[in-house]
This record gives C-alpha cells, sequence and structure tokens, in this order.
C-alpha cells in the first residue's frame, strides 16, 4: 500500500476538558502548551473574542489532534458556554469531562491525580482553593473577600458539600454529568458553578476535594462583571426556594 493512501488511526482521548474562552488570545497559546502534556484533548469554546482567540486556535488545531474549538455567535456567558461545550463533549462519548479556565490559573498537572479520585469512583472531582493544603496566589485582599462572600452565604443556603463552590476547575464523570442533567441548567454566567455544585449534592453524586494552588492571571482581564455577580445572587435564591430534584 502506498504511503499516501495509509490512513494513520489516531487514538484520541477518552478525557477532555471544556476551555471556555473570551478575550484570551495572549493566554491561550502559553496555557495550551502547559496542558498538552497531561494526555487530556481539550475543547476551547470560543465567544467571537474580538483578539481573534478562535482563529487562532483552530489554526493550532490543525496540528494538534486533541485540540477542537467550538465557535459561538457572541458573548453569552460563561454557564452558556460550558452548556454547549459539555453537549459537545457528551455527544462524541468521551467518559471523563472538566473545566479549566484558559488564564493559567488552575495548574495542568493537577489533573492526573484528579482523574486518580475517579478511578477510585469519584463521580465529581472539585480542583479547590479553599480545603487544607489549597491556595491563592495574587489575589488582593479584596479578592477572597469577594470570592468568601459570595462562597459562603450560598454554601450555607443551598447547603453544599463543597467549599470552593464558584471554582471552575473540575472533573466529572460523563455519566454524572448526564444524572444531574446538565443541559437543563439555568445561568447564564458564573452561577453555573453552583448551581451545577447543588445539582451534583442533591443528585447524592460522591464529590471529592483536591487542593490546588490558583494564581491569578498575569495576561488578559477578568471577565467577572457586575451583571454575573447579580445574577449569582438571583439563581442561589432562586434555586435555595426551588431546589432542583434527580428524576
Ligand atoms: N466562552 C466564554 N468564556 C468566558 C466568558 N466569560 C468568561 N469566560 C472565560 O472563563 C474563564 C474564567 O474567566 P476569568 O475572567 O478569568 O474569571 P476570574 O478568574 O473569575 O477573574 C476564562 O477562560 C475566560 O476567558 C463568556 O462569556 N464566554
Ligand atoms: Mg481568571
Amino acid at each position: 500500500m502506498r504511503e499516501s493512501m495509509r490512513r494513520v488511526e489516531v487514538e484520541l482521548p477518552r478525557r477532555i476538558v471544556v476551555v471556555p474562552t473570551y478575550q484570551e488570545r495572549e493566554a491561550l497559546p502559553r496555557f495550551l502548551a502547559s496542558f498538552e502534556p497531561t494526555g487530556f484533548g481539550a475543547l476551547v469554546v470560543d465567544d467571537a473574542s474580538p483578539d481573534g482567540t478562535a482563529d487562532w486556535a483552530e489554526a493550532y488545531a490543525r496540528d494538534h489532534p486533541w485540540l477542537h474549538v467550538l465557535r459561538r455567535g457572541g458573548k453569552e456567558g460563561l454557564g452558556t458556554a460550558y452548556r454547549a461545550g459539555f453537549a459537545w463533549c457528551l455527544e462524541r462519548g468521551y467518559e471523563v469531562v472538566g473545566q479549566m479556565d484558559a488564564d493559567l490559573s488552575h495548574p495542568p498537572d493537577a489533573l492526573a491525580g484528579m482523574a486518580a479520585e475517579l478511578e477510585r469512583g469519584a463521580d465529581l472531582v472539585v480542583g479547590s482553593r479553599f480545603v487544607r493544603g489549597g491556595k491563592t496566589v495574587g489575589w488582593p485582599r479584596r479578592r477572597t473577600v469577594q470570592s468568601y462572600a459570595a462562597l459562603l452565604p450560598a454554601r450555607l443556603l443551598l447547603r453544599l458539600p463543597v467549599v470552593d463552590v464558584t471554582g471552575g476547575f473540575k472533573l466529572w464523570r460523563a455519566d454524572a454529568l448526564r444524572r444531574i442533567e446538565v443541559e437543563t441548567t439555568v445561568s447564564q454566567g458564573y452561577v453555573f458553578q453552583i448551581e451545577t455544585a447543588h445539582r451534583a449534592a442533591r443528585a447524592g453524586l460522591r464529590i471529592v476535594e483536591l487542593p490546588i494552588t490558583f494564581r491569578e492571571r498575569e495576561v488578559g482581564a477578568s471577565k467577572l462583571s457586575a451583571a454575573v455577580k447579580r445574577e449569582g445572587i438571583a439563581v442561589v435564591l432562586r434555586l435555595a426556594r426551588d431546589p432542583w430534584r434527580p428524576r
């Protein structure tokens, strides 16, 4: 058989991490370089970033078959990006689906230990800033106070067993995402993290938190806005009144 006719079967990883991006053209190349050795696949979900994040990612994906890019029409919010990304991964039969920020805040080398917890029987593993051994680097005190101000009332009102309920570094067993019916979550923005933690707890999933070191971004800017915070309060209050019930 001629070389050119031989089809090369590339075994794609059955584990993938969803990486939402908005205006991350500067951070993404560095993130992907540090991510590649993990052996996980990555799905970049970009909301038409004007800085050309998606164009760059698509070009990079041509030589990096473990990378996929989902382009969306406009900035619709972190929660909607995750819903679209999770649907993409579940349709394609991935067994483990994760979440990570593109700004190098979450350490890729923690993924192996998180995956080991799934193999030991966890349904959801949270890379946690706020359990013993976890920490945040580069956060002004104001940001720590803000984070606790969001996290503590949400934890109390919803009786969440997770400490780092607002964090965005997680690995899910694909079946666990199906159990929580992630496609029917309602959050547009960052409160998606709390909504999914709430559903995970209500569904009785086995949740493990592992300590991580979170580093505040050195390039690009945070997308956390006042509207996102307002939606956070509204959704938490709604969930407290009318919690989701597993089928
Ligand atoms: N696709 C998409 N990604 C978003 C959106 N908002 C934030 N992100 C991404 O979500 C991740 C976390 O956002 P970031 O601004 O770092 O939030 P912070 O760490 O809380 O300051 C980053 O990778 C952002 O690019 C959005 O509306 N759509
Ligand atoms: Mg960030």
